[in-house]
């Protein structure tokens, strides 16, 4: 086996985004219905159980912006810019094909975006609560699961049964075992894979639709690059310095970061954002009342739209021993007013460990690519 071999591996998962289009429409036609979610937040467990399809309608590309423009601020996040302009533009298939739309009241942006977006749309928005230690943010939390559950009983025209939200769950978690198996091959030294591959599974894994037959190739990969591994087969440096990544959901053009890091003699061994550790770290109980278990798990999510945020923290803390992480970058949006001001904490947290910290604040253009390279080679230089 030549060192080329490891790549082609995660080729399904780096194609599945665009494999997934004609996936979604083929199923379409079969009369399936498909739902689009926008945050980490969205129980997934109700949709898989109704026997729907779930899929992340995030944007993270430039193309669209302008055109959202015309209608929202300039001073947005790009990622609210971007998603709601592919919605007004249909020019992204998800959301195109999308019966319904789920968001959550996350931040101000989004859920403002969520009021126009069902203008064009069915949409329903979950109301997330703002904190979640208090017994009434996890009542309301609760409720507002069960609200989504008859939400998509009435317009699919179903009945989820007690079997099949157990069976969603079942899944979901087997899912989340194999994603995190995979991600913490990369707690060894060196990693076998790049954090440029690593991303490209974890995001592809959003696109594949049949959750068995995913289940099934994560499982494969796994096993092929833990064979390679053991086989001698190393893709990078056992002298490159291991990065944590850390804020706002990274995928598309702002995978520039993760680029301008590797080619400055780093690895990103971990990602802790939404497309990464975040989703998959926890599993839903599997005993009890099935949607006090998915209200639960799904609240305790550490994102800085919750005050305090103390959950990202302890994530952060755990990540960078487990992985033996030398420096953490934060990569926010920009007029992401959340993270950019939790930036301070983070900052605080990892002064106290002793662990190298920059934070970079971007948008979805490509203007900054080579400010970024420069920026990251001094960080890694520096924690050489
Ligand atoms: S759980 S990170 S997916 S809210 S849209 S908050 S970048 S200003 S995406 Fe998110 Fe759910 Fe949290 Fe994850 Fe900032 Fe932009 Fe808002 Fe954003």
């Amino acid at each position: 086996m030549n060192k080329n071999e490891v790549p082609s591996i995660f080729e399904t998962f780096g194609d599945a985004r665009k494999q997934g289009f004609i996936a979604v429409k083929n199923l379409k036609d079969q009369g399936k219905k498909v739902v689009g979610v926008f945050c980490t937040y969205s129980p997934v467990e109700i949709i898989l159980a109704a026997g729907a399809v779930s899929v992340g309608i995030c944007a993270f590309s430039d193309e669209t912006i302008a055109e959202a423009e015309k209608v929202l601020p300039k001073n947005l996040c790009p990622l609210i810019k971007s998603s709601y302009g592919f919605a007004v533009t249909e020019k992204c298939p998800y959301m195109y094909f999308a019966d319904l739309v789920v968001g959550e009241t996350t931040c101000d942006g989004k859920k403002k975006m969520y009021e126009l977006l069902s203008e064009i749309k069915n949409v329903h928005v979950m109301q997330l609560p703002q904190t979640q230690e208090d017994e009434v943010s996890k009542d309301l939390w609760y409720k507002e699961v069960l609200l989504l559950k008859d939400r998509i009983e009435k317009d699919f025209g179903i009945t989820i049964t007690d079997e099949d939200i157990k069976k969603a769950i079942r899944l979901k978690n087997e899912e989340r075992k194999l994603l995190k198996e995979f991600y913490e091959l990369s707690k060894s030294c060196p990693p076998p894979i790049t954090g440029a591959e690593q991303l490209k599974v974890l995001y592809g894994s959003q696109f594949k639709f049949d959750i068995e037959q995913k289940n099934k190739e994560l499982r494969d990969t796994i096993d092929k690059v833990k064979t390679d591994y053991a086989n001698g087969i190393e893709n990078v440096s056992n002298d490159a310095k291991r990065i944590l990544i850390t804020g706002c959901p990274l995928a598309g053009v702002t995978e520039k970061i993760v680029t301008a890091i590797e080619a400055s003699g780093g690895v990103v061994v971990a990602y802790e954002n939404c497309i990464g550790v975040k989703p998959a770290d926890r599993l839903v109980d599997e005993e009890g009342d099935p949607y006090k278990a998915l209200a639960e798990r799904y609240l305790n999510i550490g994102c800085s739209v919750m005050t305090p945020n103390n959950k990202r923290m302890e994530l952060i803390t755990s990540l960078v021993k487990e992985f033996n992480v030398d420096g953490v970058v934060e990569m926010t949006l920009q007029a992401c007013h959340t993270y950019n001001i939790e930036t301070n904490t983070v900052r605080e947290l990892l002064q106290k460990q002793d662990i190298p910290f920059i934070t970079v604040e971007t948008d979805y253009s490509t203007s900054d690519v080579a400010q970024l390279k420069t920026r990251m080679a001094a960080f890694i230089e520096m924690i050489s």
